[in-house]
């Protein structure tokens, strides 16, 4: 076995590792090994650098810090933060779309207007707001402004937290866990946690599941359904993922990040009469768009931009010598990425105040002048383009054909068809035991796994198994890169049962349902299946489960506790690093379920992982007196992509 494939199942990953090795340039996977052995205080979150009497660090030597605080508060304060962390990146990111909305309700964003009026409006009367009369205008106001005081609320309910079953809502009161405002949770979490505060690490974990649930429920949910409303909903369509995307005769901007604001802009200056005419006068066959992580999950689902990888392949689309402009806005930006740029012609731009990156060249976004931001972006890659050396050019072929865009409100459609749309047959195929049930698995590539192999392995047991995946973030693109998000999968890949509801309906056993703050549309399915009826009173009752194989961010953290929270047990494939504190580690993977209805397991064996949440699946259809299963399990089947 080579070395780089050690570090990635993915060929075309494998191709550009293998080229870097001749290069003087470091990987990801360069620096993890730098690194090791990991620091074990830290892994196991024993080391606590809360205040200047210390750093403290738990051991045989030292069993509470200088302050006194123990394993378990320690612990427990660290994963709480980390929570806080993941909770304000993507509330941050619902905060911009609502300001953005409100911008273009006044005429201060005049790039932007209403994609999807009947989700506005839906959006507005969710919220109260008459509709009657209103121009679109004044109903993105109303909806903007409502959207941005739930970040500074302080006293209430967030309202999209109604929008879970009754019985999941109680949970949330009785437990004192229902967020407020998502501002002042993330405020209170990082008070609770400060030191001499809080040291009762449940107390912690409960107000760390509060903080979370203002992140699903709350920030990432304002994000989805803004966007939505300002972008356009997603439906199904085709697209293409992995480094082939890129294309060696035109003209290659990556974009990068989280936030589609501006990416959405770069697309449209991609067709630009004026600049297509300029990349012709620099050699160049046109613009090709692409993206890495969620920004281009955002544009994929929207618009069919190829995604050329995930998390773990943005220096690798530099190192292919194709890049004119590699352009990023927040979240999930290596460091490093200016150190490759430097072997080659590629520009790296940031976009976003909040996001420098040093010796980098910076065009900041600005509401007010979106398209005109794009446009110089664009302008700045085809006047790169003369720069490329053609000779270091290698674009491996690898990219594969896939569908994505499955809204919850799409899947209503599909289902249930135009004019009567319901999730009826879903939960039908589910009682029947023609589908056993459904499974998240979401979050990002990392170094500390095999490169998307937790994703792929996973994935394919589960659908195996007549279990409907749904899938967002770097998640989806690992999956979708091996040909899982095609509908001919489920005939090749899927259990009979699922296979049949699949091709009844021409879907894919595995939807890409988008963004990490796309999970939210996950929540919501769960909510529409509770409400068609058949399946339970709670989510915790349903046959779902949720998984993060190769997470590493805080983000994922803080998506895994919402999830929970939420009722939908969850396995990662790295223990959270809480280790260090038994009973800190044991309330996360056994005494939530008390709490909420549901916990946490760790278990880095992706198949192993997969049978976890198929007996869980399992139990519940047991509990839910559903019929058993209509088929036996399937064998092997002949490999998508092969
Ligand atoms: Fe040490 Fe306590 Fe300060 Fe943490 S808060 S660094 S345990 S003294
Ligand atoms: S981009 S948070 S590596 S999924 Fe959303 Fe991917 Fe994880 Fe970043």
């Amino acid at each position: 076995m080579s070395e780089a494939e050690k570090r990635s199942i993915d060929p075309a990953t494998q191709k550009v590792l293998s080229r870097i090795s001749e290069l003087e340039a470091t990987t990801i996977w360069d620096r993890y090994e730098a690194q090791q052995p990991k620091c074990v205080f830290g892994d196991q979150g024993l080391c606590c650098r809360l205040c200047h009497m210390g750093p403290c660090r738990i051991s045989k030597k030292a069993s509470v810090g200088v302050c006194g605080a123990t394993a378990d508060s320690i612990a427990a304060r660290n994963l709480a933060r980390m929570v806080a962390g993941g909770v304000a990146a993507h509330s941050d990111h619902g905060r911009d779309v609502a300001h953005a909305m409100l911008a273009m309700s006044k005429g201060e964003a005049a790039d932007y207007n209403i994609r999807d009026p009947k989700k506005l409006a839906a959006l507005a009367r969710e919220y109260g707001v008459a509709t009657e009369g209103k121009t679109l205008e004044q109903l993105a106001q109303a909806v903007g402004e409502t959207a941005l005081s739930e970040f500074g609320q302080q006293e209430g309910e967030l309202r999209f937290a109604h929008r879970a079953p009754k019985a999941r809502q109680d949970v949330w009161r009785k437990l004192g866990i229902m967020p407020r405002g998502i501002d002042r949770e993330v405020v209170e979490l990082l008070h609770r946690t400060t030191m001499g505060v809080d040291n009762d690490y449940r107390s912690i974990m409960r107000q760390a599941m509060r903080c979370a649930l203002a992140d699903g429920w709350g920030g990432s949910m304002i994000t989805t359904d803004l966007q939505d409303a300002m972008l356009g909903s997603p439906e199904p369509i085709r697209a293409r993922a992995n480094l082939g995307v890129l294309k060696a005769d035109q003209v290659n901007i990556v974009i990068h990040g989280h936030e589609p604001l501006l990416s959405d802009m770069i697309v449209e200056a991609s067709h630009d009469p004026e600049l297509l005419k300029l990349a012709k006068e620099n050699g160049a066959n046109g613009v090709n768009i692409s993206g890495i992580c969620c920004t281009a999950v955002e544009i994929l689902m929207r618009r069919g931009v190829a995604a050329a990888g995930n998390f773990m392949q943005q220096e690798l689309a530099i190192a292919t010598g194709a890049v004119e402009v590699m352009v990023v806005d927040v979240q999930c930006l290596m460091p490093s990425l200016p150190s490759m740029a430097r072997c080659f012609h590629t520009e790296v731009i940031t976009t976003s105040p909040k996001a420098r990156l040093p010796g980098v060249k910076h065009i900041e976004f600005s509401l007010e002048h979106a398209l005109d931001c794009a446009k110089e972006i664009v302008r700045t890659a085809i006047e790169n383009f003369p720069n490329r050396e053609p000779a270091s050019v290698q674009i491996p072929d690898e990219k594969m054909d896939l569908v994505a865009g499955f809204t919850s409100e799409y899947v209503h459609r599909l289902l249930g068809g135009r004019f009567r749309p319901s999730y009826r047959p879903l939960n039908d195929a589910i009682i029947m035991g023609r589908i056993r049930g459904v499974a998240g698995v979401v979050g990002c590539t990392s170094p500390d796994v095999l490169h998307d192999y937790g994703h792929v392995t996973m994935v394919k047991e589960l659908i195996k198994n007549d279990v409907l995946v749904v899938q967002t973030g770097c998640a989806a693109t690992a999956c979708a890169k091996v040909g899982l998000l095609t509908p001919e999968a489920a005939r090749e890949q899927a259990g009979r049962g699922l296979a049949e509801v699949c091709e009844a309906v021409g879907m894919p056993p595995v939807l890409h349902v988008g963004a990490c703050v796309d999970n939210s549309r996950i929540l919501v399915s769960c909510c529409e299946i509770l409400r068609e009826g058949g399946l339970g009173e709670d989510i915790s009752d349903l046959p779902v489960a949720g998984a993060a194989p190769e997470w590493m961010s805080e983000k994922a953290v803080a998506i895994g506790l919402y999830v929970i929270a939420s009722g939908i047990y969850t396995v990662f494939g790295q223990p959270l690093p809480v280790m260090g504190s038994q009973a800190v580690a044991d309330y996360l993977t056994g005494g939530l379920a008390e709490d909420v209805g549901a916990c946490w397991a760790f278990e880095a064996d992706p198949v192993k992982a997969a049978h976890m949440m198929i007996e869980h699946m399992n139990q519940k259809r047991k509990a839910l007196k559903l019929q058993p299963m209509m088929y036996p399990p399937q064998e092997e089947k002949v490999a998508v992509g092969a």
